[in-house]
């Protein structure tokens, strides 16, 4: 809390951090389609938030200045909530680095400014916990950032969000700007991308034991030592933080949001296989990274503002693996149609849900 940003300049030109962010307002949810922006952008519409606008890759490159310039001068939206991003686990961050880096940079950059420029009154920006050093002691609280040397393994992703945080927060000290950062910890949920080598854990792992649970596979390999623990948030939870500060500034630049729940990577890959029902060998690949061995959140400033976690490890789990199922019985049920379209010769129908503003 003493940091010198509070110093003299906290309570001055409070325009925009005291402007209201009403259910009309228009909010651009950038990013909508990944794991954060879609569980954003279904909790906005959940709460009454009706004028809401995003807009599909293809029609808008972020990592773009001009496209995203020009977006923002039509959308002219009043609230930001900056979920896009260049995303993945462990090993994606790992072998990517330049990728992960330059993406979020320029996204992220591009995106505060056309905010800033537009005068949007409330933006909220997406950090991560692996921005805070590796041997952060725990739990880790804001001023923990820039206090030492970050995890290898996400330094490129960690360096880019850490840019932006502080462009956020500058933003904030300089000109009044109603620009928070949320730093959540390690996210999962409905809508997350199922791949082996580049998911998170968890995807991972539930792709890779439904795999073998299919075949009849007898084990399953996991990544490093089983033994770094990881706080883990369901991202409705964090979707429903972005939702509280959107509409109040609780007067923080940074705010961490974590679920207090801690488990061992072990632990986590029994729930996983209890869930999907695998009953073989969990084997531990000790030549893939660990990563950094602890993360916890202290998560008091958002809890002070009101805001609790609300879905317990297992039942998240539960929907999660619910929410995978039934994604893999949506694109097989579409390769069919596909199939049976092209076996008939017709076109076959697009049906987009990019609002163009
Ligand atoms: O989820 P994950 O990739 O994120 O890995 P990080 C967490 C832990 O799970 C590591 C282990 O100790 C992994 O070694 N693990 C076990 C596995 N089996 C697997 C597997 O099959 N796949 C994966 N991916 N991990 C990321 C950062 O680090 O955290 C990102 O790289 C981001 O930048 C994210 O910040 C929140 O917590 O290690």
């Amino acid at each position: 809390m003493g940091s010198m940003w509070m110093a003299g300049l906290r309570f001055e030109n409070r325009r925009d951090r005291d402007a209201m962010i009403a259910k009309e307002s228009r909010i651009f949810v950038a990013g909508h389609q990944g794991l954060v922006g879609s569980a954003v952008l279904r909790t906005l519409r959940g709460a009454g938030f009706r004028n809401l606008c995003y807009s599909v890759r293809a029609s808008l490159d972020l990592r773009n200045r001009e496209e995203v310039f020009r977006y923002f001068d039509r959308a002219r939206p009043k609230g930001v909530v900056m979920c896009a991003g260049r995303v993945g686990g462990i090993g994606a961050n790992q072998s990517s680095p330049v990728e992960f880096m330059a993406e979020n940079l320029a996204m992220g950059t591009n995106v505060i400014e056309a905010a800033d420029h537009y005068d949007v009154d409330r933006f909220v920006y997406l950090g991560s916990s692996c921005i805070y050093p590796r041997r952060s002691p725990q739990p880790i609280t804001e001023d923990q950032l820039l206090s030492g040397r970050l995890e290898p393994t996400n330094e490129g992703y960690a360096i880019a969000k850490i840019a932006c945080v502080k462009l956020c927060e500058s933003l904030r000290l300089q000109y009044g700007k109603g620009f928070v950062s949320l730093m959540p910890t390690n996210l999962y949920g409905p809508g997350d991308r199922y791949e082996a080598d580049s998911s998170h854990v968890i995807p991972a792992l539930l792709l890779k034991m439904l795999l073998a649970k299919r075949s009849g596979q007898e084990s399953v390999s996991c990544w490093g030592s089983g033994q770094p623990l990881r706080e883990l948030l369901y991202v409705d939870d964090l979707a429903a933080a972005c939702v509280l500060v959107l509409q109040h500034d609780g007067g923080f630049p940074i705010l961490n949001v974590g679920s207090g729940e801690e488990v061992s990577i072990h632990e986590l890959a029994e729930k996983i296989a209890d869930v999907v029902g695998y009953y073989g060998k969990l084997n531990w690949d000790q030549s893939k990274p660990d990563g950094v061995k602890r993360k916890l959140l202290c998560s008091e400033r958002i809890r002070s503002l009101g805001w609790r976690p609300r879905t317990p490890l297992s039942v998240g789990l539960k929907k999660t693996f619910q929410d995978f199922q039934e994604r893999i019985e949506r694109s097989a049920e579409m390769e069919r149609g596909r199939e049976r379209q092209q076996g008939s010769g017709q076109s076959r129908l697009v049906k987009s849900d990019d609002r163009v503003v």
